[in-house]
């Protein structure tokens, strides 16, 4: 009688255990759904508490999209309105400092700014978002515009990267969040979203964020169209440019939600899906300081279970998430501080807020500073 032999972790343990870089097809194998996924956890959870020991992360945080117009149409997103679509809508300068007062007041540090590429907006009314929140907030940290974006104006302005982030930096912009990326792989980023900024350009606005002093996040989102060939490709493509600047500060990989979006017929990715993503992009990423379980998306049991996975962040209280719930999530739209904090506790591990660059947040009356920075080892 022939026994299906059951793929062995014990070569990729051997070489974590000895803090051994995988390589791609190391990292391509462990994928194969019929590999223990405890096992695996086991393995990315040594990764995490090497770096983060038994920390989780969050951040009292705000979201803002300033426009749901897009010219783009890609095939995964719920959120993106045409010009003349009922839903469509434009926040005004005194929506969006209205927003920014909300914020301080619900004391957020920080305010994550994403939004669609407007038909009829020119660069300055991105530019002039930034430059009115950051001179009304100076103390809120601004994560604003995605390569998509930085790549809008450019095109927009004619002018070059540098100049555009280099502006946008003086107005008060603090760093890049991770979005964008989708799947660098031509294969398929050229089926879901063929028009926006291609693979090279992301690398290169981000290269050129980090050269600027700015630090910036990363995604990749999965459960659509792509393989295990593609997400391997895509995390080894951030671990090169990781090791060329060191500008990465976190990567989050995003659970794609399939509502209301032109790919509509693909089922969600499940719990195991997620949980397995996490932990090869724990073990693959082993230049990325942190790796967040964003509980917008990956619903609060998954990331809850996700710390032990080789996630050390829980990203935010969040307030006014549009993306995911155009998408259908069906988490709450906030959490309290509260929430977050016992989450972490019932998962076993010290809560920690933080602020966009990963400092200690200390609360005193009604204020905050940042103190000292979160090393991670
Ligand atoms: O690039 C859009 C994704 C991203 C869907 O940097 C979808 O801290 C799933 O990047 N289903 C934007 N995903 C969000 C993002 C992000 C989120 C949280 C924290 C940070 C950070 C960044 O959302 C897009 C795209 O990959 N997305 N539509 C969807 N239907």
């Amino acid at each position: 009688m022939i026994r299906a032999v059951t793929p062995s972790l014990e070569p990729i343990r051997e070489k974590v255990e000895a803090g051994e870089r995988l390589t791609a097809a190391e990292a391509e194998s462990l994928w194969d759904p019929a590999l223990d996924l405890h096992e695996l956890g086991q393995l990315a959870n040594l990764v995490r508490e090497r770096k983060n020991g038994n920390l989780a992360y969050y951040n009292i945080n705000t979201h803002l999209n300033p426009t749901n117009v897009c010219v783009y149409r890609c095939t995964f997103c719920a959120f993106r309105a045409d010009l003349r679509e009922d839903r469509g809508y434009v926040m005004s300068d005194e929506q969006i400092l209205a927003r920014g007062r909300e914020a301080v007041e619900a004391g957020s540090t920080e305010m994550h700014i994403v939004g669609g590429l407007h038909h009829q907006k020119d660069y300055d009314w991105y530019l002039n978002i930034i430059r009115i929140l950051h001179d009304a907030y100076p103390a809120l940290h601004l994560k604003a515009w995605t390569p998509v974006e930085i790549n809008w104006f450019c095109h927009l302005t004619k002018r070059s990267i540098r100049d555009i982030l280099a502006e946008l930096k003086d107005a008060g912009l603090g760093s890049l969040p991770g979005g964008g990326a989708e799947i660098f792989h031509p294969e398929v980023r050229d089926k879901i979203c063929e028009h926006k900024a291609d693979t090279k350009e992301w690398f290169t606005i981000h290269r050129t964020a980090h050269e600027l002093g700015l630090r910036s996040n990363a995604t990749m989102l999965y459960g659509h169209i792509e393989n295990a060939y593609h997400r391997t490709d895509h995390l080894i493509r951030l671990r090169e440019l990781q090791d060329e600047t060191g500008g990465f500060q976190t990567f989050i990989p995003l659970a794609f939600h399939p509502e209301n979006t032109r790919l509509a017929d693909i089922a969600k990715p499940s719990a195991a899906m997620s949980l397995r993503t996490m932990a090869i992009s724990r073990l693959v990423l082993d230049n990325f300081d942190h790796l967040k379980a964003y509980w917008i998306m990956l619903g609060i049991g998954t990331a809850q279970a996700a710390l032990a996975y080789g996630a050390d962040d829980l990203d935010g209280t969040v307030r006014h998430e549009l993306i995911y719930h155009d998408a259908g999530a069906t988490t709450p739209e906030i959490l309290s501080v509260d929430e977050i904090q016992r989450l972490i506790r019932e998962a076993g591990r010290e809560p920690v807020e933080r602020d966009t660059l990963y400092h200690r947040v200390v609360r005193e009356g009604d204020g905050w500073r940042s103190a000292e920075r979160l090393q991670a080892g």
